[in-house]
């Protein structure tokens, strides 16, 4: 099976999954939605988006599904069974509409539009991810008091998925230490080579710089 990725958050973690679980599979730069690309990647993935994974008659996008998939195959409970599993999609569902969703409004405007050159910074968009930012950052603060990580005894798919954006945060500039229990998690996740830098070894253009007017001050 072959991983399509770029440097960008989503197909980051899969390629974090992939690395953590030494899963069996290639893995290959991509950039469908540069010119010319589209039609080579359209019947992997309808919308283009990054990462896919592909394998000869088939393919399988979203970062969650493919999480799935590789953790199945490789025998491991990073993506939680059993009894934990509930557990484990409340975090997933939870993330998505809160915690991930906020740093991704602040990232988007702070890092991919900058990134890119779709944009100036929109400060009221910042300003909403910011306050949806702390409300969920206050919520998982309080429960990462109590656990070192969100499911069970050990790292799994949900710790990976809710720090999706932070890597990132160099441009973000979420206000992370406010919430120490949270930032004590995040650098448990840190001192794990695979998510601490999943693309060693790997040859992937860095991601184009973000201008330092840009940058959040402090
Ligand atoms: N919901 C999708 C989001 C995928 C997505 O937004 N991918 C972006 C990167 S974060 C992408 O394909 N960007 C183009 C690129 O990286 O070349 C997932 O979880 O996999």
């Amino acid at each position: 099976m072959k991983l399509y990725f770029s440097r960008n958050p989503n197909p980051r973690l899969a390629v974090a999954v992939a690395r953590h679980l030494k899963a069996e599979v290639s893995f290959e730069f991509a950039s469908p939605f540069a010119p010319g690309q589209a039609e080579r990647f359209r019947s992997l993935n309808p919308s283009l988006s990054l990462p896919i994974l592909a394998w000869p008659g088939g393919s399988l996008w979203e970062a969650d599904a493919i999480a799935c998939r590789l953790s199945r195959d490789a025998g491991s409970n990073f993506w939680r069974g059993g009894g934990d599993e509930p557990d484990m999609i409340r975090w997933l569902s939870w993330g998505k509409e809160n915690f991930v969703r906020a740093c991704d409004m602040v990232h988007f405007e702070r890092g991919t539009k900058q990134r890119y050159r779709i944009g100036p910074i929109n400060a009221a968009k910042v300003e909403e991810g910011l306050e949806v930012f702390g409300k969920a950052a206050a919520i998982l603060d309080a429960e990462l008091a109590r656990r070192r990580w969100l499911v069970g005894a050990s790292v799994s798919y949900a710790d990976f998925r809710m720090a999706t954006f932070l890597p990132f945060n160099d441009v973000a500039g979420l206000p992370l230490d406010d919430y120490p229990n949270l930032a004590c998690w995040y650098r448990r996740l840190e001192e794990i080579d695979a998510w601490r830098d999943p693309f060693t070894g790997l040859d992937a253009p860095h991601l184009p710089p973000v201008e330092r007017q840009a940058l959040p001050a402090g």
